[in-house]
């Protein structure tokens, strides 16, 4: 069966269409390459902003003296506060400066995944992909052509506007970027009907802080010195994780449930909440739907069954529930971690709506907090990114991202690639089922086009890798889904050797594919400026003139941000949906995926891939030396009776295998997980990890419940010494 078609706005556009998210480290004497040159100086400080894929955002300032940068730091932006994260602090030298950036096109020479290629003008790079390319449309369709990108550039220029433009034109096929927000966003939005609640510099109002699944003290440092005032304030710190995280470390209550447990956990609570008529009645009464039903449903996840399911203590569930409802303000704190389940839509439905039931959103500083993308998608001007009209309601099959190993390694003709478009992201490491991504990767008669900073283990199978700027050289406009600030990215130089702009390889390969429209060739700058024009509330005070003067500026949002004070859901009705018939189920409802008997055997233990690396940002920055040795040998985290079951020591080599795959790995004893789970770092690059596998060898791709994302942490292996 063909995919199915949609109208051509995938999960992410949607997002940032309806309305989708730091106190820093100042830097001192980097040791960027200097001018050498006395003569002549020319020094100018530019503005821009961190491109990851983070919620913090960062503003940053970059000066340079005759075309080299002399100064990288955070600038002005208060969320920011003086400090880029330590992943980011020196980053010209690693990433923009590093001796290992591609700077040329290249082409392979050696077997597909040997990493071999010779250096090749851009003339000759361009003809050839663009004569390969209209050869494959001719022959299949353009249908036939995969575009992969994500996180990997999150500015609106090279992420998205022009390379969406040219894929849309030439009738590739659509990408389903769901890998990172799909689930739980349609989750809150089942429940709340947007996303953006409390606003992060709010929480130090909170006097009970729940952070549900998420990691702050590494994936959300800017976050991070808020909860601690607000702890200073006086406010409880709980984490709500299966793994003893760093933020698990320094809260002052760690709930520790089974994996993908959540949802049965936060019903738990509710029942609780109802019985001890800990509920407040008139917000329910005004602003939500389905109390009756939810009543009901909450019936059973009493305690001693939802003990059975999280592996809490019944005691636990109760005391969360009874200090969660007592205090005021309470807010809860989710983003991503627990979404990468298999029911990982309906925690995120379920936690949403503790806040409605409790009127927790009354008090500044109470409620949930989850992403701010909707204040973009409220106040820019998204003609500016969205595509065009006349290629808006094109109808091209849809291929999902987490599934491309199956893709690319299917008989089934309907699903066939022929071409993929590879930038922004570097799936043989973060895209769930490794080795059934390198066979597909691997196919002799598939184009593999990559345009990249470095030679990654996605770039080693490319028939064409292109160089891409890094962030120092180009134009871009990046919104935030972690905090209410807008940057511009203003190049601090000129392009490094003959790498060039996302956006500049879409148009060159345009025009030598003979498309005339302008849509396909407006200019970055342009793109920027545009994006800014707009006279919504939000965005007074913010131009293109004043970004370039302060970096990074805070919408002008009302003082007391509180959405749900008086209900205001975005929901159909207005109100709060506890219950929706038009859903399935209509209630959330906790339900794990089964295994059969052989596999519950075989793969006893529960594995957690989880991006505990301090240093690395996904994979990227996991190709240089000295953040390897700063981050250190990746350990497999086993629970002692595990370990004495399996006559495992701390120290020992591991095997850790499944249907998929092994990887090879020491073993680190500890209580950081349960019995029964196991949990080891996301990032690392399989070439660069011993056995030549990584932590996606073990996953699957299986979608979440809801929102079409990946249930990357659904997966079961067994351990032995290697
Ligand atoms: N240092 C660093 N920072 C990053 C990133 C990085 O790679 N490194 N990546 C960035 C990106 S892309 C994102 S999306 C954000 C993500 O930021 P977060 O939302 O913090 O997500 P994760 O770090 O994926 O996971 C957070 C926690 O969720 C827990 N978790 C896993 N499964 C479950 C579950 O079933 N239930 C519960 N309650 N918890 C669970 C994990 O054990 C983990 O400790 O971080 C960003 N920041
Ligand atoms: N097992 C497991 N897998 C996971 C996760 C997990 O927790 N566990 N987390 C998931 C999550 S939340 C996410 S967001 C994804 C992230 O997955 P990806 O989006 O693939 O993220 P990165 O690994 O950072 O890869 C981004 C790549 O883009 C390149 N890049 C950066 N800027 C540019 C540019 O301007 N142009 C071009 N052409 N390239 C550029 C970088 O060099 C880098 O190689 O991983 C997911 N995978
Ligand atoms: S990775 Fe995140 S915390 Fe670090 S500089 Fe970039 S935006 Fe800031
Ligand atoms: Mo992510």
């Amino acid at each position: 069966m063909r995919p199915k078609k949609n109208n051509g706005i995938d999960r992410r556009d949607f997002l940032e269409i309806t309305s989708k998210t730091a106190v820093g480290i100042g830097l001192t004497s980097l040791p960027f390459i200097t001018s050498s040159c006395s003569e002549n100086i020319a020094t100018k400080t530019t503005q821009g902003a961190c491109y990851h894929d983070c919620p913090d955002r960062c503003s940053w300032k970059v000066t340079t003296t005759n075309n080299k940068v002399v100064g990288f730091e955070a600038s002005q932006n208060p969320y920011t506060a003086g400090k880029l994260c330590n992943k980011m602090e020196a980053f010209p030298n690693d990433v923009t400066y590093h001796p290992n950036r591609i700077l040329t096109p290249l082409k392979r020479t050696g077997l597909k995944g040997k990493g071999e290629f010779e250096k090749i003008s851009w003339e000759q790079a361009i003809s050839e992909v663009a004569s390969k390319l209209q050869s494959i449309i001719e022959e299949k369709g353009g249908e036939s052509i995969l575009p992969y990108s994500f996180g990997g550039n999150q500015g609106k220029v090279q992420g998205k506007a022009i390379p969406n433009r040219f894929f849309a034109h030439i009738g590739a096929s659509q990408l389903e970027r769901t890998i990172c927000g799909n689930a739980a966003v349609e989750g809150i939005l089942a429940t709340n009907g947007q996303t953006t609640g409390v606003l992060p510099e709010d929480c130090v109002h909170s006097r009970f802080i729940i952070l549900w699944g998420t990691n702050p003290v590494l994936s959300n440092q800017h976050l991070w010195p808020f909860i601690q005032k607000a702890k200073d304030n006086g406010a409880t710190i709980v984490v709500v994780d299966p793994f003893k995280s760093a933020t698990a470390e320094k809260a002052d209550w760690h709930v520790q449930p089974y994996p993908g447990t959540d949802t049965a956990l936060a019903l738990g609570l509710m029942h609780v909440i109802l019985k001890e008529n800990l509920h407040d009645q008139e917000y329910v009464d005004l602003y939500t739907i389905g109390i009756e039903e939810l009543t009901e449903h909450v019936q059973q996840y009493d305690p001693i069954s939802v003990s059975q399911i999280t592996g809490l203590e019944k005691e636990t569930i109760i005391s969360l529930a009874k200090t969660y409802a007592q205090s005021a303000p309470s807010l809860i704190r989710v983003l991503i971690g627990m979404e990468h389940q298999v029911n990982g839509a309906s925690a995120f439905r379920a936690v949403a709506m503790l806040p409605a039931l409790t009127g927790a959103w009354r008090h500044f500083g109470g409620g949930l907090m989850h992403m701010t993308y909707e204040l973009f998608g409220a106040s820019l001007n998204w003609e500016s990114i969205n595509l065009p009209k006349e290629l808006a309601n094109r109808e091209t099959r849809s291929i999902n991202m987490i599934e491309l190993g199956k893709v690319l390694t299917s008989k089934d003709l309907n699903l066939g690639v022929d071409a993929l478009f590879v930038f922004n992201s570097n799936p043989a490491v973060t895209t769930p089922n490794q080795n059934l991504i390198l066979k597909g990767l691997e196919r002799e008669d598939l184009l593999t086009i990559v345009s990249e900073h470095f030679i990654t283990d996605t770039a080693r199978y490319a028939d064409y890798v292109f160089p891409a700027t890094s962030v120092l050289e180009n134009w871009d406009i990046l919104d935030s889904w972690g905090s209410a600030y807008i940057n511009i990215n203003e190049p601090a130089i000129e392009p490094l050797g003959e790498s060039k702009p996302n956006s500049e390889f879409f148009r060159l390969l345009a025009r030598e594919m003979g498309f005339s429209e302008s849509y396909l060739y407006e200019s970055d700058i342009d793109i920027v400026k545009k994006t800014l024009h707009s006279d919504h509330e939000y965005l007074k005070g913010i131009t293109f003139e004043s970004l370039r003067k302060t970096g990074g500026q805070r919408l002008n949002l009302p003082d007391k941000w509180m959405p749900h004070a008086k209900g205001n859901f975005k929901t159909k009705t207005g109100k709060c949906h506890f219950y929706d018939e038009n859903i399935e189920p209509s209630l959330p409802t906790y339900i794990p995926k089964e295994y059969n008997k052989t596999d519950k055997e075989n793969y006893p233990l529960h594995l957690l891939t989880i991006k505990t690396p301090k240093h690395l940002l996904n994979s990227s920055h996991a190709n240089i030396d000295h953040i390897l040795k700063k981050e250190g040998e990746p350990y497999l985290e086993v629970n002692p009776d595990d370990a004495s079951y399996r006559n495992i020591a701390d120290g020992d080599e591991l095997k850790v295998y499944n249907q998929r795959g092994r990887v090879f790995i020491t073993a680190r004893i500890s209580n950081k997980v349960q019995q029964g789970i196991v949990c080891m770092p996301q990032g690392f690059w399989p070439s660069l990890f011993k056995g030549g596998s990584s932590a996606n060898a073990l996953t699957d791709h299986l979608l979440t419940d809801m929102g079409r994302g990946g249930a990357i942490q659904e997966v079961k292996v067994e351990i032995i010494k290697a």
